[in-house]
């Protein structure tokens, strides 16, 4: 691979997107490492992972303007799939993905931290849908991801004023969960994700699937997806050892990793 690289420490897998030149801009090479690197992620052993870029100045700054500026009518439409199908994998990817976000995250660098379940960034984080002063609308998700997660007019602001927001600001509206200094937010983010790897398996993914599944639909679908997805726990090694663990009273048992079962 010659633009995304990853590595597993325990149950935590972080995937850097390594086009520092280009402040890590996506381009279809970068769309299709990111992708294949999803694919091969071993689901047996890794439970949380963390998406960053290289450096200290860019997390993403957007998709590649320069792949783009030449694309045809039917180019553009097959480059932006491209980009969906990998923002929605991992969307929709069992596990949770945090997105450490390491400076510029403009236009699909933005939408790529938005595909993920948490994003915590560095003090220097600049967030922005600068599309509407390229002549494109977002493409990458950016009019349906930012309307859910802050709200439908603050993204209308954001996304029709091109403006870019400050990482205290992004804070502010909650597009992020928070902000640390740019040497900690690595750190922060490997302890966030060796905690969430603690916690019993099936149930994380669970969680992550009634939540995504559920905001779908409306509440009465959405508390039939939660029951199935409780259900599904029972029977299961992780409830097993989970409740007979607190039911033992055996503290040091309760913190142990419960081992992750396929059923
Ligand atoms: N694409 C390509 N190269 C980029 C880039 C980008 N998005 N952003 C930066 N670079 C490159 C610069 O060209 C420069 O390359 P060299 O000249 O050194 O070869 C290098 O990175 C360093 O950038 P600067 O010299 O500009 O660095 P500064 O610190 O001065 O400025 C900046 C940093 C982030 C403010 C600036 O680079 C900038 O404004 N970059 C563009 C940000 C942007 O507008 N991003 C949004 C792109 S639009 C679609 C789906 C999705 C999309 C499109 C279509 N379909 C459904 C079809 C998504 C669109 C976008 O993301």
């Amino acid at each position: 691979m010659e633009f995304i690289k990853y590595e597993v420490d325990g149950a935590v897998g972080t995937i850097t997107i390594s086009r520092e030149k280009a402040l890590n801009a996506l381009n279809s090479q970068v769309l299709d490492e990111l992708s294949e690197t999803l694919d091969n992620v071993d689901l047996e052993t890794v439970r949380c992972l963390i998406l960053t870029g290289a450096g200290e100045k860019s997390f993403v700054a957007g998709a590649d303007i320069g792949e783009m500026s030449t694309l045809t009518k039917a180019e553009g439409e097959a480059f932006g799939k491209k980009g969906n199908d990998v923002f929605r994998k991992l969307e929709t990817f069992p596990i949770p993905v945090i997105a450490a976000v390491n400076g510029f995250a403009l236009g699909g660098g933005c939408e790529i931290s938005m595909s993920c379940d948490i994003r915590i960034c560095s003090d220097n984080a600049i967030f922005g849908q600068p599309e509407v002063g390229l002549g494109i609308t977002p493409g990458f998700g950016g009019t349906q991801r930012l309307a859910r997660l802050v709200s439908p007019g603050m993204a209308k602001q954001l996304i029709y004023t091109a403006r870019n927001l400050k990482a205290d600001e992004a804070y502010r509206i909650g597009l992020v969960n928070a902000v640390y200094p740019q040497e900690e937010l690595l750190g922060a983010a490997q302890k966030m994700a060796a905690g969430i790897a603690m916690n019993a398996p099936i149930a994380v993914r669970n969680c992550k699937k009634a939540i995504n599944d559920g905001l779908q639909v409306d509440m009465d679908q959405a508390i039939v997806i939660e029951e199935k997805l409780f259900g599904d726990c029972f029977e299961t090694e992780d409830q097993k050892a989970g409740m007979g663990n607190f039911l033992e009273k055996d503290k040091e048992k309760k913190l142990k990793v419960v081992p992750f079962q396929n059923k």
